[in-house]
């Protein structure tokens, strides 16, 4: 068994967008193009010798060959130890928690999250650093300036690693240790949530339905779920991780888990409902005849967050991505702590958490988390509303009505239009960014332009500054458009349109979400002109 130098070519577009690298398998399944980005990902950490680094993805078609690859050319990089989740499975949130219980120095997740699966689907890779988030800007970026310059990997070519038992191994020099992928994980729900009030809960007859829609989070929902916290076996469906989610579209919004929303408007409805995407770090909440928007999810986890005995002493601050809905704004204004604004995608949070500043995250894209770990995590989101329904008494319907009463409501949609000419959507942006100095203080249908520009960041923690992050237009009563470009599609462009009116009046609460958005909606089309310019009557996903 040796170490072998494989003379590569440096594949074009391999730079990480809002989470990483993601392509179309047949992308990854050229020779060489994993291989060029693992090697530029070790390149840019230099010096492995006496490092441990965390390894796992969502399971999907292609996680094998890749976690046999990137082993083989870890052991010819130095690398001391590998800790991998069996049979290559690791949720994004398992490896975060990995990662920072076991001291690792890093950890590369394999995963498209909520892209589809299978060999026509996609495949995706990232690094994290070592507090357990993804890798920020500054190391993404060079790793991506590395796959320009590589022409060569190293690579061992000793046989294949067994992963199908939990066990110690070599690989060359380097050890190899198979760990059980949602042991260290239920250990810290464990200390986070009160298990003994949710399992009193169920035992009291509380019924429930989690669709782990055949990706990652299945095997952490059946191992908690029912078996830690005794919810009947059935509680968890499409629980069996398949390399192509079954052909599921593992993003759990209602429009994706129509078999689950069916299921809890229907007669006998159970009392809880959830849902988790390809690698288990989103979350759905629903009620009965209720789907949670997470915008408001975070807003009522942070109103509530005593509840739960890891948050019992309070949370420091909270922090939601600019497009998420102003909903936990109010929150944070009552608790009297700050609520900070960052671009979309979890990697912006890690500073504010390990500087202590925030305790909850989240995004409006059914992202919600703590500073337990680095990534967002959907299981930890769904056991926090069994907790607060388990301390409370309360239904999913009666958290959210009371919430609305005490803060008022923020009505919100995201409207997607996805594999749109790309050129089209760059046009698109391009006129918009134009129009920006020129909004600021028009009427526009009923409402009058506050503010109006293109989002930029400057971190509190390093200061670092990310620009072009979203074209939003606040209006004066603080409705708000925001426009922004997908960095996780592998289509042409997804263009997002994300709505916000805020309504203080509980009589007027009840009303349809795009009814009430509506006018927001004629606006942003006339704006942005984006009918015309796209040739779409209609977003292909409303949620
Ligand atoms: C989307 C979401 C964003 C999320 C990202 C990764 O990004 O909008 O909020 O952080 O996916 O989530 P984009 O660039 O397509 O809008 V996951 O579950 O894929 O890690
Ligand atoms: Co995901």
């Amino acid at each position: 068994m040796t170490i072998q130098t494989v003379a590569t070519k440096p594949f074009a577009g391999q730079r990480p967008g809002t989470s990483g690298l993601r392509k179309k398998v047949t992308e990854f399944q050229q020779p060489g193009y994993l291989e060029n980005f693992v090697e530029a990902i070790f390149q840019t950490l230099g010096n492995l010798s006496g490092r441990t680094l965390v390894l796992g993805g969502d399971g999907r078609f292609f996680n094998r060959n890749a976690i046999q690859t990137i082993l083989h050319m870890a052991a010819a990089h130095g690398v001391a130890r590998m800790l991998v989740g069996r049979g290559g499975i690791l949720s994004t949130p398992a490896v975060s928690c990995v990662i920072r219980k076991r001291a690792a120095f890093g950890g590369i997740v394999l995963s498209a999250s909520h892209n589809p699966g299978g060999p026509d689907g996609d495949f995706g890779i990232k690094y994290n650093i070592e507090n357990g988030g993804p890798a920020p800007e500054k190391i993404t970026e060079a790793i991506f300036a590395n796959t320009q310059a590589i022409s060569s990997y190293r690579i061992s070519d000793a046989p294949a690693v067994d992963l199908d038992d939990v066990k110690i191994t070599t690989l060359e020099a380097m050890q190899v240790e198979v760990i059980d992928p949602v042991a260290d994980y239920a250990e810290l729900m464990g200390r986070l949530f009160d298990f003994d009030a949710i399992r009193a809960l169920f035992a009291r007859g509380f019924t429930m339905k989690f669709d782990g829609m055949s990706a990652v989070s299945g095997p952490y929902a059946r191992a908690i779920l029912e078996g830690m916290l005794g919810a009947p076996a059935g509680t968890v469906i499409n629980g069996e991780p398949l390399e192509d989610f079954g052909g599921h579209h593992p993003d759990p919004n209602p429009v994706n888990a129509a078999e689950l929303i069916a299921l809890m408007s229907a007669p006998g409805a159970p009392d809880f409902g959830a849902a988790s995407d390809g690698d288990a770090d989103r979350n759905m909440i629903v009620g009965r005849s209720i789907a949670v928007t997470p915008s408001d999810s975070l807003a009522i986890i942070a109103a509530n967050a005593r509840v739960a005995p890891g948050y019992a002493a309070g949370i420091k601050g909270i922090a939601r991505s600019m497009p998420t809905s102003r909903a936990a704004d109010r929150v944070a204004e009552a608790l009297g702590i700050d609520c900070f604004e960052t671009p979309t995608g979890w990697k912006y949070f890690g500073n504010l958490m390990d500087a202590g500043l925030v305790t909850l995250c989240g995004e409006e894209s059914y992202g919600t988390g703590s500073d337990h770990v680095r990534e967002k995590d959907g299981l930890w989101a769904v056991l926090f509303w069994l907790n607060m329904l388990a301390s409370t008494g309360k239904s999913v319907e009666q958290l959210v009505g009371e919430h609305w009463a005490r803060f008022g409501r923020n009505y919100y949609s995201r409207h997607d239009y996805e594999a749109v000419d790309a050129t089209a959507a760059d046009a698109m942006m391009a006129a918009l960014r134009e129009k920006l100095p020129n909004l600021a203080g028009q009427a526009l249908g009923g409402f009058r332009v506050a503010q109006a520009d293109d989002f930029v960041y400057t971190d509190p923690v390093d200061k670092s500054i990310a620009s072009r992050q979203g074209v939003r237009i606040i209006m004066t009563d603080g409705s708000r458009i925001v426009f922004r470009l997908s960095g996780t599609g592998t289509e042409g462009a997804t263009i997002r349109v994300y709505l916000e009116r805020y309504e203080a009046d509980p009589s007027r609460h009840a009303l349809d979400t795009q009814q009430a958005l509506s006018g927001l909606v004629a606006i942003a089309d006339g704006v942005s002109e984006l009918h015309q310019r796209t040739g779409r009557q209609a977003p292909s996903v409303i949620t």
